[in-house]
């Protein structure tokens, strides 16, 4: 199946292994698709290839039961080798034409952008979605500047793309991320640390 020009943002659930507080990632996101997230990325800061790898398959078959897409975070020749439906990379990341060379015409490429440069290099021939933030202050990137509303708002107005913003969402900031002008919102722990996923993902909806 390709989503390239049919997929939905709304409720974009990040599945890291390290931030599923000891549970398997195979349940919590079992969960997460039972409480509607819309679209799925497996994210793995591990140097380990066949760990993610193997990782990548099993939620590839999970996901295979849905109309969700799947999307691997930085691995684009793990995402064309294994067939996933998208890649997303950040700025210290390959090219996004390269990325593009690598999965090829269909596949979903979404980029990590959070200046007006970055936002002004993109290229929506190539890319097809952009992920911007954090908007919130996150336990994933500590050190790096939070944008807030106001600045998130500026970035996502001129994009090319459309916008999803990450960082420190919840079902109580989401409302004012999309009223910022974003099409969906991106979450780790929200979904992944709560006590029950599935009701934490059908709070976003
Ligand atoms: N990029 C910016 S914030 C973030 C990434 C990958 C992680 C968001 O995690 P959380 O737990 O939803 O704040
Ligand atoms: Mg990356």
């Amino acid at each position: 199946m390709t989503y390239r020009y049919d997929f939905d943002l709304s409720v974009y659930f990040i599945a890291d292994p390290s931030a599923c507080g000891g549970r398997a990632i195979e349940a919590i996101l079992r969960a997460a698709i039972k409480g509607g997230a819309s679209m799925v990325q497996l994210r793995n800061k591990s140097r380990d290839l066949a760990v993610i790898e193997s990782q990548a398959i099993v939620i590839q078959e999970i996901l295979a039961e849905s109309a969700i897409p799947f999307i691997i975070n930085d691995h684009a020749e793990l995402a064309a080798k294994i067939g996933a439906d998208g890649v997303h990379i950040g700025q210290e990341d390959m090219s996004a034409a390269r990325a593009r060379d690598i999965l090829g015409g269909e596949a979903i490429l979404g980029v990590t952008a959070f200046t007006k440069e970055h936002f002004a290099d993109i290229d929506s021939s190539i890319v097809d979605y952009v992920g911007t933030g954090p908007c919130y202050p996150t336990l994933t990137k500590p050190d790096k500047e939070v944008l807030g509303i106001k600045r998130f708002a500026e970035l996502a107005k001129d994009s090319p793309v459309p916008v999803v913003g990450i960082g420190g969402i919840t079902p109580e900031n989401a409302g004012k991320i999309i009223k910022a002008g974003a099409s969906g919102v991106a979450m780790m722990r929200s979904i992944s640390m709560a006590d029950d996923p599935e009701i934490a993902a059908r709070a976003f909806l």
